[in-house]
């Protein structure tokens, strides 16, 4: 890992974000392992900090089979979450301003009082407030939304806007809630809650953990998305799309054409 251009490679996948412009994978090519991956995302996420934005809250990723199996890695990983990136319940986005847009449904905690660094979480019900139904747009910078574990880690997970709907407390039986993704009124994709690591509670553990590893501590009014239990699908110009996570209703997100 000696002579990574953390600067330089946060820069490039920053630009490529910024102009929509995928860019070809890199870790290979300059020797990037999953540490030095963290280390350029956080430079990468610091570029959104200096122009203004803010960090509200952290994503799970590849927490399901599903997921691992569509983008064929299969380590549980994270990244960072700013207001820019959030788009109102039922707002719009436009599709060109993202390089291949996918959306995934996902489940979203809001979090609240959350242990020290190195303990373990308690209650779940003490470390989140409430949760939600939620909506990943997820937008990899790498051509062809190809990419290995460190160059996705480095693309801060391929984080790119998420839609949070209603919050309600925790209900019975998180751990197995059916999970819905429509477009256009069509169910695209099925799942359950139970997908992502057999009980989404258990990614907060995770994040506290990875996130920790990196000096990273979860804030209370921070939102957590516990990852997808689907895969992932393509979000064309003009779609509507709506995930429905059962117990805790719809949450919407329109495509401009
Ligand atoms: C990586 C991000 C994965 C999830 O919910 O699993 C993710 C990707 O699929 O590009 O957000
Ligand atoms: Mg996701």
């Amino acid at each position: 890992m000696i002579g990574v251009d953390t600067a330089g490679v946060a820069g490039r996948l920053g630009a490529a974000a910024d102009t929509a412009t995928a860019i070809p994978q890199l870790a290979a090519e300059i020797g990037l392992d999953a540490d030095g991956a963290y280390a350029v995302q956080t430079a990468l996420v610091q570029r959104r900090l200096d122009r203004g934005e803010r960090l509200v809250g952290l994503k799970m990723g590849l927490t399901s089979r599903a997921k691992m199996a569509q983008v064929g890695v299969d380590e549980v990983i994270w990244g960072r979450l700013t207001d820019v990136m959030r788009v109102p319940d039922g707002g719009t986005v436009d599709p060109a301003t993202f390089i291949h847009p996918r959306v995934e449904p996902e489940v979203a905690f809001l979090l609240d009082r959350l242990p020290e660094p190195g303990e373990p979480v308690g209650a779940f019900a003490d470390a989140v407030r409430a949760v939600a139904p939620a909506i990943e747009l997820i937008d990899s910078r790498y051509a062809n939304f190809t990419f290995s574990l460190p160059d996705v880690i480095a693309d801060n997970a391929s984080a790119a806007a998420f839609t949070i709907g209603a919050w309600s407390p925790v209900p019975d039986g998180l751990e197995n809630l059916g999970v819905l993704l429509e477009i256009d009124g069509r169910v695209v994709q099925v799942g359950s809650t139970a997908a992502i690591l057999g009980d989404p509670r258990r990614t907060l553990d995770e994040g506290l953990c990875l996130a920790g590893r990196h000096g990273v501590r979860l804030r209370s009014g921070w939102v957590f998305l516990a990852g997808a239990a689907t895969a992932a699908v393509p979000l064309r110009p003009g779609a509507h799309v709506r995930a429905v996570v059962e117990k805790l209703g719809a949450v919407s997100l329109r495509a401009s054409s």
